[in-house]
C-alpha cells in the first residue's frame, strides 16, 4: 500500500517473487513493484522488496512463551500510526481485560492508541471511561446515527488499525468511513458472540472530506480477534501499557517483580493512597501471572474488576 501515492493511482494486483525468499508481506507493508503495475484487468506486477517497517504490530496465539502456540507470533499489520481499539459497550459486552492488552501491544509497537467505544445507542460508556480516568486515553464513541467528523479528525494523515472482538462493529464502522468498502458485516449471536465476518485485513483509503485538506489517511479493518497474547512482550514492556502506574515503580526495590508475592512492591502502595484504579493493578498482575502460564487460558481477556464482567 501507498500512503502517498493520490487518489487516482491504480490499484495494482501483485504477488511476491521468488526472490523474497521466506520473507512474507502483510498489510500496511510499503513494497517495491516491477513487471505490470498499470492496474489494468488481468495486469499482475510482482513485490521484489519490502520496505522497512516503521512499526509492527504483532500478537501471539497465547501468552505463554514456553508453549507452541505462544511462540506462534502474527504480525497483524505493518507501518500503523494507531491502533483503534474497537470494543462494544454491549452486544458483545466491553471487556476492560482485552483493552489493556491491545494497550499493551500499542505502547509496545509504539504505536498511538484510540479507544473507540461502539453500540453507543445500546449502552452507556460510564463504566469503561471510568476505569480509564487516570489514563488520558483519547476516545471516540459511535452509535448508528452519530457524527463521524471527530473520527475523521482523529484518522486524518495517518494509517490506523481496527482490532476487537468478532461483532463489535468494525466492519460496520469502516463501510460508513468508506461507503465503497462494502465490508461483509454479520450478525451477533444471542449470548454476545460475533461469527467472526472478517477473515482477513484491508487497508482502505479514507475518502477526503469537503471540509478538511490534506492526507484523510488510510483505515485497516481486520478480523475479530478472542484474544491478544502477548508472549512477545517482556515483563519490563508490560508496565508500559500501565503509564498510570509506572511512576510508582521508581519506589520498587531492586529486581522487583511487581507480582502480589512480592511483600515490598510499590505499587501496592500507591493504588492504596489512591493514584491508581486497583482494577487496573489487578490486571496488570493478571497479565503477567498469564504469561508465565499461571493464568486462566480461557478466558484470558476478562478481568474479574470488568465493569459488566459476567454479564
Ligand atoms: N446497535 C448497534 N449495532 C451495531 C453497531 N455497530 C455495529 N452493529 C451491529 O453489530 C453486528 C456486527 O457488526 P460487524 O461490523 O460485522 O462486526 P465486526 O467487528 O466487523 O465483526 P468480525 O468481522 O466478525 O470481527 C452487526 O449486526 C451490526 O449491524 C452500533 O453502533 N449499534
Ligand atoms: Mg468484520
Amino acid at each position: 500500500m501507498f500512503p502517498d501515492a493520490g487518489p487516482d493511482d491504480p490499484t495494482v494486483t501483485a504477488m511476491r517473487a521468488r526472490e523474497l525468499g521466506r520473507k512474507s508481506v502483510v498489510v500496511g507493508d510499503r513494497v517495491g513493484l516491477v513487471g505490470d503495475t498499470s492496474g489494468a484487468p488481468g495486469a499482475l506486477a510482482r513485490i521484489v522488496r519490502i520496505a522497512e517497517r516503521r512499526s509492527v504490530l504483532r500478537r501471539t496465539a497465547e501468552d505463554d512463551a514456553t508453549t507452541a502456540e505462544g511462540r506462534l507470533e502474527r504480525v497483524v499489520v505493518a507501518n500503523a500510526d494507531q491502533l483503534v481499539i474497537v470494543s462494544a459497550l454491549a452486544d458483545p459486552p466491553p471487556r476492560t481485560g482485552f483493552i489493556d492488552r491491545c494497550l499493551v501491544a500499542a505502547y509496545d509497537a509504539d504505536i498511538e492508541p484510540l479507544l473507540c467505544l461502539t453500540k453507543a445507542d445500546l449502552a452507556g460508556p460510564e463504566a469503561v471511561l471510568g476505569y480509564y480516568t487516570e489514563l488520558e486515553l483519547p476516545y471516540v464513541l459511535i452509535r448508528p446515527d452519530s457524527d463521524l467528523a471527530a473520527l475523521r479528525a482523529l484518522l486524518a494523515g495517518r494509517v490506523s488499525v481496527m482490532v476487537g472482538h468478532s461483532g463489535v462493529g468494525k466492519s460496520t464502522l469502516v463501510n460508513r468511513l468508506v461507503p465503497e468498502a462494502e465490508r461483509a458485516v454479520g450478525t451477533v449471536s444471542a449470548i454476545g458472540r460475533g461469527r467472526h465476518t472478517s477473515t482477513s485485513a484491508v487497508a482502505l483509503r479514507l475518502p477526503p472530506q469537503p471540509d478538511a485538506d490534506g492526507d484523510p489517511g488510510w483505515i485497516i479493518d481486520t478480523p475479530g480477534v478472542r484474544s491478544f497474547g502477548l508472549a512477545h512482550v517482556s515483563a519490563e514492556s508490560l508496565l508500559h501499557g500501565f503509564p498510570d502506574l509506572v511512576e510508582a515503580t521508581v519506589d520498587c526495590p531492586a529486581n522487583c517483580q511487581h507480582t502480589a508475592e512480592e511483600a515490598d512492591c510499590a505499587l501496592d502502595a500507591w493504588v492504596a493512597r489512591g493514584k491508581a484504579d486497583p482494577r487496573r493493578l489487578a490486571s496488570y498482575r493478571r497479565l503477567l501471572a498469564s504469561r508465565s502460564g499461571e493464568g486462566d487460558p480461557r478466558e484470558p481477556e476478562r478481568n474479574p474488576g470488568d465493569p459488566l464482567a459476567g454479564s
